[in-house]
């Protein structure tokens, strides 16, 4: 990680906020606190993912700088930049491949799909975005995936945020999801081409990620 990340270890606030589990609409859940048992664990290895493939703040193809920066792990990462989104083999940052995917991230991406419904989950790819405050992502729909079957694990850590569950469309209004440090939402069958975003990350400092939020989200994109 780079010089904005905080100490590693310090004291990490429990998660308190609501139902163990949540249905967001056919296909979507959010497992509340389920990424606490392994945190430390999934810290770390995010630290070596980001000491290996450093953060990034990528262009748009329309040449706006994003306000997340992103990583990647895994057998290809996603990379955004005036000839579009996709996913490459190769970091473009440094020409090699991307750090391979943490067994802790694996296990952990596997049993939440698994108790969210979807058995079986082999993601090949995790994108790692780093909020800062104020920086957002909006509706959009994840789509640069070869495989629409399998769905999208996302981890939530570091500072909270409202996540945006739309609907087929675009214009659909979203509901807003409260998502603390250590949640994990799970959407795909039917919910798997849902629009979703992130609303502008509010101030606030979280004892391991400091001023930011971060979120781990898998996929089969191969
Ligand atoms: O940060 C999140 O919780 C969601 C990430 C996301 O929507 C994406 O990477 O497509």
């Amino acid at each position: 990680m780079d010089d904005a990340t905080p100490d590693l270890f310090g004291d990490v606030p429990t998660n308190s906020s609501g139902p163990a589990r949540m249905a967001l609409s056919p296909g979507a859940t959010v497992l509340r606190g389920f990424a606490l048992p392994s945190q430390a664990a999934v810290w770390e290895a995010l630290r070596d993912v980001a000491a290996a493939a450093p953060f990034r703040h990528m262009a748009t193809p329309g040449g706006l700088r994003m306000s997340v920066a992103s990583t990647s792990c895994g057998t290809c990462g996603w990379v955004s930049d005036h000839r579009g989104y996709r996913y490459d083999a190769a970091n473009p940052e440094s020409g090699g491949p991307w750090p391979g995917m943490p067994a802790v991230f694996l296990e952990l991406a596997r049993e939440a799909a698994a108790v969210a419904g979807f058995d079986g989950y082999q993601p090949d790819t995790c994108l790692i975005n780093r909020y800062e405050v104020g920086a957002r992502l909006t509706l959009h729909q994840d789509k640069n995936e070869r495989d629409f079957q399998s769905p999208i694990v996302s981890v939530s850590l570091g500072l909270p945020a409202v996540f945006l569950w739309g609907g087929a469309q675009r214009s659909d209004r979203p509901l807003r999801v409260s998502l603390v440090h250590g949640d994990v939402t799970v959407w795909g069958g039917p919910a798997r081409l849902r629009f979703h975003g992130v609303l502008p990350i509010r101030e606030g400092r979280h004892p391991w990620a400091g001023a930011c939020r971060i979120s781990l989200t898998f996929r089969k994109a191969g």
